[in-house]
């Protein structure tokens, strides 16, 4: 497979303005009739022949304007057809067969659960007809379902539908009209046995829009808090971005066998069963509030996304970076907003990094890929949209929104590039984001090593940034950055924020500074007290900050910070250290010691009566193992488990007290709600309750059983089955994980829950595990939910056991990856990320881990398996 680049960029010559299409199901040959309005672009001469995507289609017919074409008039391939002459404007009628049931990949039109769905991001609308499948062709769609009216009661399509009738033979039909000009991956199509919650929304201009869920009968009861989680995100969008509904129904469809979370489809939102159903017994808080984000998100790419939309898939981050950070504010203000910046940023910091970091990284604006599917990532969608916020931070709220504005009225209707959206935001503020552009095209995460000198006699702190970004594949120089810091100079005496001056100018007591040089000097005067600084508030930039802190600073900014969550990193600095001298004593073979400043830190922390509860539950979190990893220079997945259990069990032992407080005093028999204090109440509590269990004590077994029995929430049940497995009493553990398996055998997502919790148990016969739940009814390696609760957890999760010394762990991965690859290639291609970051272990792991990529690579590869295991070990 070849690569496609950025700079080959052409605008087509050809454009569609209407698209109509007839479907008549069948599970084994489906007919799709397609009629394009077409017409040549007036920069494109005429005779320049009319190229069209398609793969795997069964072409039946084609006619242009009537009029059916000769064999020598076309030719079809492997990856579409070529029509040689056409006239300037014209109809094109073709008819294809598919085949639905034989769709593994879950791109195009398939079945999941017997009902008929689609996926046409990016490329699947190519499997579903003859089509100029890239986004800057936009055309009003019309779509006539035809199918069995016993067995697929319900027909749906993007728009509006305008009319319906019966057929000869048992069949009906609806014919859906979307009066939006839209790209082909916005289409969309639904049909099954299907019912439906509705509500309604009041938009600000008065329009009444009907909301509607479509789920299998027995998830009815499962629809309340996505359709709670629609409606404030219609309202939300209209308050902060002034943006609107544009059509009288709005749907989405809850579909099992899903690749992605959900898609944005005009109108027809299709998700991930997984992203969509909840219910107290069923998803945990978090899966509830995973659930309203999504939901979120792909409500706002009806503006960011659909109205206006992506002019090739270099600019996806364009769409994602934007809607991204669009839903990340919506959950802020909906929920406790420090606490939804940690974890955002817990997960980015871990996760993005690592990507960064690795023979994958890629700029938020890739200039080439083979396979477009491989470049739904981190670095598009969450570093995209650090990008995103760093611009909100830079111009300011309100020129933000009046460069959102100016976007949306000014390219409406069309296909746009990142420059647009920037350029947007350059007009609306004055400013010159020239430099900052470049975030856009350089891969890596930036380092700024900072150091600072406070002058007493002159009461001046003097605060040197020097920044780097370490080489990627491809670009082995780098620019500076425009790299926004924000900070806060904390008296030492005062405990206080200090006023900040600099180049005479009064900046007040928290500033942005602008570092845009390799390296730059910053002279704050009237400092009237040594400050230790607090640098890069609420993480201002997605860059990695070094500044030599004592131990001594990082309680003292623990206790004093006034931004919250460089409170709460400074508590993850502390611990990092510590755990670093405990990871290298481990490695020694030394006896662990535990640092008594971090026992006094934590002390602290409980003391603080923090009010917000689900911050003291963060602060009260040790960085997890995936992040201690990150800061390792060579990963040692053992000495990393060890050294954070014996931290957590010191810990334990000194606080054992204000944890069983903690612990009773959130314990609580209310009605379960998805409310952030009950949220927060809960976390907080089951932290307390993984300490008691890390020594597993009496107390700590004795809560976790009964938090289990009491089967009050999915949250609580499902964090003390868990803790109760990874810990050493199989007596207790197996009878309730039978129990719990039981019960749930006939609910997928449950037992998604019940996969992960066990392939995630640190114990060394956990591969055994895996594989006897690989062979279980509930799993399948067709579905892909199964595949990442059971094979991508063990992988991503399950640090020691996945780094198994024989590679046994390894070897698990690659067979399952070489399966999909014939059966789903995109999952497949995104399971293969663990091996990729070989050169994070020792020796002795990279060779085993390159074997298993060469045992892949020696496969015959899709292009979206090929092209990660070409760059992994290139
Ligand atoms: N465009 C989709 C989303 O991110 C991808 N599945 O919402
Ligand atoms: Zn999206």
């Amino acid at each position: 497979p070849q690569p496609i680049y950025l700079s080959d960029y052409r605008p087509p010559a050809y454009r569609v303005t209407r698209t109509e299409l007839t479907f008549d199901l069948d599970p084994a040959a489906t007919r799709v009739k397609a009629r394009l309005h077409v017409e040549r672009h007036p920069e494109h001469e005429a005779g320049v022949p009319l190229e069209l995507d398609g793969e795997q289609l069964n072409l039946k017919a084609i006619a242009i304007d009537g009029q059916a074409l000769g064999e020598d008039e076309y030719a079809v391939g492997e990856a579409g057809m070529v029509v040689h002459r056409v006239p300037q404007a014209f109809l094109l009628d073709t008819e294809v067969e598919v085949a639905p049931d034989a769709n593994t990949a879950l791109s195009g039109l398939y079945r999941s659960s017997g009902m008929y769905c689609t996926q046409c991001e990016a490329e699947g609308f190519r499997r579903i007809t003859f089509y100029p499948d890239r986004p800057d062709v936009m055309a009003t769609f019309s779509t006539t379902v035809i199918g069995d009216a016993a067995t697929l009661p319900v027909l749906l399509s993007n728009g509006n539908p305008v009319e319906r009738g019966t057929l000869p033979g048992g069949r009906h039909f609806v014919t859906w009209e979307d009066p939006h000009p839209k790209p082909s991956y916005l289409f969309a199509l639904v049909a099954g046995d299907l019912e439906k919650v509705e509500d309604r929304f009041t938009t600000m201009s008065g329009r009444e829009v009907t909301l509607q869920i479509w789920v299998e009968e027995e998830n009815l009861d499962k629809t309340d808090h996505a359709m709670a989680s629609l409606q404030r995100a219609m309202a939300w969008d209209e308050q902060a971005y002034g943006r609107e509904y544009d059509l009288d129904l709005f749907m989405i469809v809850a579909v099992n066998d899903f690749n992605m979370g959900a898609m944005e489809n005009k109108g027809l939102n299709i998700f991930n069963s997984a992203a969509v159903l909840t219910h107290p017994h069923t998803a945990t808080d978090a899966a509830f509030q995973r659930v309203e984000g999504i939901v979120a998100h792909e409500y706002f790419h009806n503006w960011s996304g659909n109205r206006v939309t992506c002019r090739d898939w270099f600019q996806l981050s364009l769409k994602e970076g934007f809607t991204v950070f669009r839903d990340q504010c919506f959950s802020a203000d909906t929920n406790s907003a420090p606490v939804k910046r940690i974890e955002d940023v817990s997960f980015f910091r871990t996760a993005q990094f690592a990507e960064d970091a690795g023979p994958t990284a890629h700029p938020v604006r890739p200039d080439h890929y083979i396979e477009i599917g491989n470049f739904y990532t981190l670095t598009i969608y969450e570093k995209g949209a650090e990008i995103v916020r760093m611009l909100s931070n830079l111009v300011g709220e309100e020129a933000f929104r009046r460069g959102s504005d100016l976007y949306f009225s000014r390219f409406d209707g069309q296909a746009v590039t990142i420059e647009d959206f920037v350029d947007c935001m350059a007009e609306a503020s004055g400013e010159d984001l020239g430099q900052f552009l470049r975030w856009y095209s350089q891969a890596g995460t930036p380092e700024i090593d900072a150091h600072g000198e406070y002058d007493y006699a002159n009461a001046e702190y003097r605060l040197v940034l020097r920044q780097r970004t370490p080489a990627t594949p491809g670009q082995a120089e780098k620019q500076a950055l425009h790299i926004p810091v924000r900070l806060g100079l904390v008296g030492t005496k005062s405990g206080r924020d200090l006023p900040l001056t600099l180049d005479g100018e009064a900046l007040g007591t928290d500033a942005v500074i602008h570092l845009r040089e390799d390296e730059q000097e910053f002279l704050f005067t009237e400092v009237s007290e040594a400050p230790v600084p607090s640098l890069a508030r609420g993480f201002s930039a997605p860059v990695k900050l070094n500044f030599p802190y004592g131990r001594e600073d990082l309680a003292f900014l623990q206790a004093h910070d006034s931004d919250g969550f460089n409170r709460w990193d400074a508590g993850q600095r502390l611990a990092l250290l510590a755990l670093d001298d405990l990871i290298a004593a481990h490695r020694n073979g030394v006896e662990k010691v535990m640092d008594p400043r971090v026992v006094e830190a934590f002390r602290a922390v409980l003391a603080a009566r923090i009010d917000d509860k689900a911050v003291l539950a963060q602060m009260l979190t040790l960085p997890s193992e995936a992040y201690i990893a990150e800061q390792q220079p060579l990963v040692d997945v053992d000495a990393i488990h060890a050294a954070r259990t014996f931290v957590k069990q010191s810990l334990t032992m000194a606080l054992r007290d204000d944890f069983l407080r903690l612990y009773e005093e959130n314990r609580s028999e209310v009605p379960y709600a998805p409310e952030p204090e009950q949220i927060a109440a809960r976390s907080l509590k089951n932290v307390a309750l993984s300490y008691l269990m890390a020594i597993e004590d009496e107390a700590g077994l004795e809560f976790a059983q009964a938090q289990f029995a009491a089967d009050h929430n999915m949250t609580d049940v499902r964090h003390a089955l868990t803790l109760l497995v990874h810990g050493s009493r199989g007596d207790i553990a197996d009878p309730a994980l039978k129990a719990f398996g039981e019960k749930w055998a006939h609910d997928p997502l449950v037992m998604d829950q019940w996969f992960s919790l066990q392939v995630t148990r640190p114990q060394a016969d956990v591969l055994d595990r895996v594989k006897f739940l690989m062979a279980h009814p509930a799993f399948s390696l067709k579905n892909p939910n199964r595949v990442r609760a059971l094979i991508g957890a063990f992988a991503n999760q399950n640090p020691v056991n996945f780094h198994r010394a024989d590679g046994a762990g390894y070897r698990l991965l690659a067979d399952t990856v070489i399966e999909l690859n014939r059966l789903n290639p995109e999952i497949a291609a995104r399971l293969i990320t663990p091996l990729t970051r070989w050169a994070r272990f020792d020796e002795a792991r990279q060779e085993l881990m390159k074997a298993e990529l060469e045992r892949i690579r020696a496969e015959e590869l899709s292009p979206n398996v090929y092209e990660v295991v070409e760059k992994a070990l290139a």
